[in-house]
């Protein structure tokens, strides 16, 4: 077996020089993604570097390697090792002329390991990069990973602080601090909560919408009461949620115990007509059921209300709870909805606000409540960036 190193300026240049060199038979050993020169491995050139091996006499051609995990029945395990030699190892080989469907299948499976080989590759780098830093900085770099920052996002900062920040000052926690606030404030934007500046504007029609349980009604219930008894606002509130019995005696409740008419809509048209009835009002707060983000039929018949009802807002509701990850499947699934708003519910639950910087960061969109309890209507606050910045960069 042959081994050789080769480094180029891009990952798919080296992988032409293996290829090249060694033909489609190589297998890559390993990967890796490097600086040359510059300041701190920040402002240097980017090199990839990937150690491949071929055996030197081959036998007859074989079936291409099975991608790793996977073991063809008709060799022996063993076999199998030796030739791919670790777990993330990829033949150059060409795939073979199977059916269609198995192409796709492999072209699927190659393209799944090739993600992961770039997700080790910048964890790696990441690793590398982080070891380099000033300790100050590597210490902001702990507490916002522990706060569970996005690490694309932390390193984006970290970069921009080092090139903001003089080399002799670079020791300053206080300048680092400075200058992370700043660009977390910009991250998480101005917040826009519920607005009658614009009298023009009329009736208003705010939806919230977000996965089950999250406090969809319980923030209606505190917004309406705190609109309505506070600000002297006229409000009706509409619940589409006729999935539960129960759902819509919550909603009735809170609407008697303020003072407010409550409407039950079970159609998209029902949901016009009510909003239409409503043009007297201030502003109308409409609950809708909890979503599983995994169900798309629920998703599609949200998006057909939606169109109906063409509120003036779509605030999508999510817990601070929820684990980042999960976040942003829930994220994502809303993507064909068209939500204007972010609201975070459940902060007193959670000590970690670096999933809210991730999702503003990632969806573009503003935020405009917290709520922060169960108490109704007290528990809610406009959100406050710089409150949320200084959770995100408080050491744990
Ligand atoms: N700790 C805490 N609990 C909250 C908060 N907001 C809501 N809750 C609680 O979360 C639970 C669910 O609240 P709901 O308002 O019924 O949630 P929902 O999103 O309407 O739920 P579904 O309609 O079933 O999808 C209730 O027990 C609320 O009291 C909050 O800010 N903090
Ligand atoms: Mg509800």
């Amino acid at each position: 077996m042959r081994v050789k190193r080769y480094v180029a300026e891009t990952l798919q240049d080296a992988m032409l020089k293996v290829k090249m060199d060694m033909g489609k038979d190589a297998v890559i050993l390993h990967t890796r993604k490097f600086k040359e020169g510059g300041f701190l491995g920040f402002f240097g050139k980017v090199r990839f570097e990937v150690t491949a091996a071929v055996e030197e006499a081959r036998p007859a051609p074989q079936s291409p390697v099975p991608p790793a995990g996977k073991v063809s029945p008709d060799k022996p395990e063993s076999q199998e090792k030796t030739e791919t030699g670790r777990m993330t190892a990829i033949t150059l080989e060409e795939p073979a002329e199977t059916g269609v469907e198995e192409e796709h299948d492999l072209h699927g499976e190659i393209q799944e390991m090739k993600d992961m080989l770039n997700e080790v590759i910048y964890q790696i780098d990441m690793a590398q990069d982080i070891r380099s830093l000033p300790k100050p900085v590597q210490r902001f770099h702990q507490i916002l990973t522990d706060n569970d920052v996005d690490d694309r996002l932390t390193k984006k900062m970290l970069q921009n602080i080092l090139k903001q920040i003089p080399r002799e000052e670079i020791g300053n926690s206080e300048l680092i601090r400075k200058s992370l606030e700043k660009q977390v404030l910009r991250l998480l934007r101005k917040p826009r909560p519920v607005s009658f500046k614009k009298q023009a504007l009329g009736q208003q029609s705010i939806v919230l919408v977000g996965p089950t349980g999250v406090g969809k009604t319980t923030t209606i219930a505190k917004l309406a009461a705190t609109f309505s008894i506070v600000n002297q606002k006229k409000v009706a509130l509409i619940t589409a949620d006729t999935y539960r019995v129960a759902a819509v005696e919550q909603l009735k409740t809170y609407g008697e115990i303020i003072g407010i008419p409550v409407d039950v809509v079970y159609t998209p048209q029902e949901l016009q007509n009510a909003i239409a009835r409503h043009t007297d009002k201030d502003l109308v707060l409409i609950d809708t059921a909890g979503r599983s983000h995994k169900n798309s039929e629920q998703m599609n018949e949200l998006k057909t209300f939606l169109e109906m009802a063409e509120p003036s807002d779509v605030f999508l509701v999510l817990s601070a709870t929820t684990r980042y990850r999960d976040m942003m499947d829930i994220v994502n699934s809303y993507s064909d909805i068209p939500v204007t708003r972010l609201v975070f519910t459940k902060l007193d639950e959670t000590s970690t606000y670096g999933p809210i910087l991730n999702v503003v960061s990632s969806t573009q969109k503003h935020l405009s409540y917290v709520t922060v309890g169960q108490n109704v209507p007290d528990d809610i606050e406009v959100a406050d960036p710089s409150k949320i910045a200084n959770m995100i960069m408080r050491e744990r």
